[in-house]
């Protein structure tokens, strides 16, 4: 009989889970030995980087991927990573190793005491299997949980399970496919159909889901059809729509009163792809305008259930657009031009305008480029002068937790070795994820870091305002250098003074990772 391990590391093969992001302890060893030629194991240094680097190259790739993590210390590292991945119903599955099992009542050093509960609030589904003949089964219900919900997973192996031998039974588990339809019934199109079809000045607001799901031209296909405004859901966290297009008009403001106020006028807001809908401020109001009917059409369940209004139907976003589409005929508003940008401030400081850099960006890096974006007090500027027109052009940390941004750009330069990727990386968000640039000197991955030092936190400053809160500590942080701490990790790296000699390092071609530092004038995120 094969071991628990063998059968286990064919399972992973064979459903192409075979680039493993991990940083390793004593407990996660016996998993490690004796992987398959076609694995490739993508070495983190902190648990946080190697979550934030999964879960771009899962996002990039569109298809789950394998962590290995340490039992509760380097699990309990991930936490905050994984918000994200929550948010934007990245599937993960997590492995984590633990004490043999003898040794986790008596809370040997590495056990992880009670490790499922450790993580439940956040992931989707967690175990530690009751006995070892059962670890290849519920590796696959991890797997396929994520896949299903599209949420990460845990699972937590007594590292003696992996010698084990198999049950008779476990082959079994190899060949398994476990897919989802969910296309409407025919009494659901209808109803839909009707509503859409019945609704005067109908409005689409559009998730990351719509991009991550690969439906992007198909969201352009059916504005264009329908003729209404169309607005990215609050705190997006892809883009889901081309962002200078002439029906878009921009990301939604994450408060009730702002969103409410958008919808006036309009009989019916169809909401696909995203929860209805993550609010960031608070800014109270009624959800909907009098006379505004409001319809979510989602796969994730659970967010259709916590909806405070509005109808929902659970159902994939696609078949929807395919329905709608097919029912509703013609364009009514042919693809008019494109939204031309705006010139970008002239004045040049010693400080740089972020709208000056992203200009930069715009016009030097090929048109197809990915952009992980981490800089919370630039999103008014970045928006204002970026012309986005593909789809996977743009990633932002989903749960608002920092430490996404340089890890997932590590990830999804990996995930998408065609695309030319740029993190475009805030002084303050960079320090949570550092360690991702290590991971990208040693694969020598291509991407370039545009780092922004403004010296300050400067979306807390922005929200100190907000708040009426002007004499909060701990908001500035000077005193940081990057091009050191990059050359540090191996990383090769610039400071550019100015607008030209930021377009002329840009337009150098990238042979691997490069991080470019700009100084930077602190401005308000609207
Ligand atoms: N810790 C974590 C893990 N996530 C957070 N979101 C915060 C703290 C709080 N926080 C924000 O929400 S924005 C921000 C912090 C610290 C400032 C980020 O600074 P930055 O960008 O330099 O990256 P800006 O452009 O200066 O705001
Ligand atoms: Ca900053």
């Amino acid at each position: 009989m094969p071991s628990v391990r063998r059968v286990s590391h064919e399972f992973l093969e064979r459903q192409g889970l075979t680039t493993v992001f991990g940083n390793p302890g004593s407990n996660e060893l016996p998993f490690l030995t004796g992987l398959p030629d076609g694995f490739r194991y993508v070495l983190g240094l902190h648990e946080g980087a190697v979550v934030g680097m999964a879960d771009g190259f899962a996002q990039a790739t569109g298809r789950p991927v394998l962590v290995n993590l340490h039992a509760a210390s380097g699990s309990g590292n991930a936490m905050g990573a994984l918000t994200n991945a929550v948010a934007s119903r990245t599937p993960l599955v997590v492995v984590a190793g633990q004490q043999v099992r003898s040794a986790i009542g008596p809370e040997a050093n590495l056990a992880s005491v009670d490790a499922p509960s450790l993580m439940k609030p956040l992931v989707g589904w967690a175990a530690e299997p009751a006995y070892a003949g059962d670890v290849p089964r519920a590796l696959a219900q991890a797997v396929f949980e994520a896949g299903l919900q599209r949420r990460p997973t845990y699972l937590s192996v007594p590292y003696d399970d992996w010698d084990a031998e198999a049950d008779a039974n476990a082959s079994a588990v190899l060949d398994r496919r476990v897919h989802r339809a969910a296309a409407p019934g025919a009494n659901q199109a209808r109803w839909l159909v009707e509503r859409v079809t019945g609704a005067r000045r109908p409005a689409l607001v559009l998730g990351g889901d719509i991009d991550s799901a690969g439906l992007f031209d198909e969201a352009v296909r059916l504005a264009e059809r329908l003729g209404g405004p169309v607005w990215a859901a609050p705190s997006q966290f892809r883009l889901p729509f081309p962002n200078r297009h002439p029906l878009f008009r921009g990301v939604l403001p994450a408060g009730i009163a702002p969103v409410s106020e958008a919808f006036e006028g309009h009989d019916l807001v169809l909401v696909l792809g995203a929860p209805v809908f993550r609010y960031h401020e608070y800014l109270p109001g009624r959800y909907l305008p009098e006379g505004t009917r409001l319809v979510q059409v989602t796969g994730d369940a659970p967010a259709a259930a916590r909806a405070p209004m509005g109808e929902a139907l659970v159902a994939d976003p696609g078949e929807v657009i395919a329905l709608l589409l097919e029912a509703l005929g013609e364009p009514e508003v042919p693809a008019g031009a494109h939204r031309p940008v705006p010139e970008p401030p002239s004045e040049e400081g010693p400080a740089l305008h972020p709208e000056q850099v992203f200009a930069a960006l715009r016009d030097e890096s090929p048109e197809d480029t990915a952009y992980v974006v981490e800089s919370t007090s630039t999103t008014g500027a970045w928006w204002r002068q970026m012309d986005l027109r593909h789809p996977g052009s743009y990633y932002f940390p989903a749960a608002g937790g920092l430490g996404f941004g340089l890890p997932g750009a590590v990830g999804v330069a990996m995930g998408m070795p065609d695309r030319p990727v740029v993190g475009v990386i805030g002084d303050g968000s960079a320090n949570y994820g550092i360690t991702a640039l290590w991971t990208a000197a040693q694969h020598r991955v291509p991407l370039t870091v545009v780092l922004l030092r403004n010296g300050t936190y400067g979306a807390l400053r922005w929200f100190s305002g907000l708040l009426g809160v002007a004499d909060a500590p701990g908001l500035d942080i000077p005193g940081l250098d990057f091009t050191r701490i990059a050359e540090g990790y191996g990383v090769a790296a610039r400071h550019v003074g100015g607008v030209e000699e930021l377009r002329a390092e840009l337009a150098r071609p990238v042979d691997g990772p490069r991080l470019i530092q700009v100084d930077t004038a602190l401005t308000s995120p609207s």
